[in-house]
């Protein structure tokens, strides 16, 4: 869950210790170009916040399409927590039970919960996220309003859509280069297109003696993101409509 506030030309998202420290890192990185600037943290009330460049100012009624990316939104250390201390998300359940009860257990029914980690999973499997490596999270439209209603997506074809839906009849948006992160498309009718990569609340170093590959399927144990698998999908939708 996202909470966020835009001040002074700022975007303020709410503290985590693994996306400020990511962020650190990202500042003196080759990817620096493609991250929003990020200028320390502040507080406000009780909240600490990270303070980061807003990535939509001086745009008009832009469109913005947030596609997760890799092929898992979970950590392996979420898979360990939940086999050991399994607490049971009974918004979770919730959530599963409007969009397909059939995919609950008897077990799940009768505890009206189940685990964080095995909502991710129905939801990376249910959606493009496994086989593909990424998935739409939503679009905003240039009047604000707002569609989610992606979630089903499950093919290329289908993504290739959703993307044609995001970009109407405008494609001058290149794709230009980690867990539960995103690539946040931004176009405006002034031709003015970007892809930032955002939210790295998950994104963690791996130790120095494994060097991840991204572009392989993941087991467990491997670390691997998937993100050049997703890139690469994202990659082809976009060709595949181009030519048409
Ligand atoms: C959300 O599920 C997303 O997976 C969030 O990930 C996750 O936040 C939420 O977990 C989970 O409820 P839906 O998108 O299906 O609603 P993200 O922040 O990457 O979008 P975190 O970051 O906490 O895993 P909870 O535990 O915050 O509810
Ligand atoms: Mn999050």
């Amino acid at each position: 869950g996202n909470f966020q506030l835009s001040e002074g030309g700022e975007v303020l998202k709410l503290y985590s210790e693994e996306e400020a420290k990511c962020l650190d890192s990202l500042m003196t990185d080759l990817l620096r170009p493609f991250v929003p600037q990020y200028h320390g943290l502040v507080t406000r009330g009780e909240h600490c916040y990270i303070r980061l460049e807003d990535l939509l100012s001086g745009l008009r009624r832009p469109v913005i399409m947030d596609c997760k990316m890799g092929v898992r939104t979970y950590q392996e250390e979420e898979l360990i927590t939940a086999r050991t201390k399994s607490t049971l998300r009974s918004d979770m359940y919730q959530k599963m039970m409007k969009i397909d009860p059939t995919a609950l257990s008897a077990e799940e029914h009768a505890q009206k919960g189940v685990t964080k980690c095995r909502y991710l999973q129905w939801r990376d499997t249910t959606s493009s996220t496994s086989m593909l490596g990424f998935r739409i999270e939503g679009i905003m439209m240039e009047d604000g309003s707002v569609q989610r209603d992606f979630r089903k997506i499950l093919t290329l074809a289908q993504v290739t859509e959703a993307l044609l839906y995001f970009t109407r009849s405008q494609l001058d948006i290149l794709v230009s280069s980690v867990i539960g992160s995103s690539l946040l498309f931004v176009h405006d009718h002034s031709s003015k297109a970007n892809v930032w990569m955002i939210d790295f609340g998950k994104t963690t170093p791996v130790p120095a003696t494994s060097e991840l590959r991204h572009n392989i399927p993941w087991a467990e144990g491997s670390r691997e993101d998937g993100y050049l698998i997703g890139l690469t999908s994202l990659i082809t939708s976009l060709s595949q409509w181009r030519q048409c």
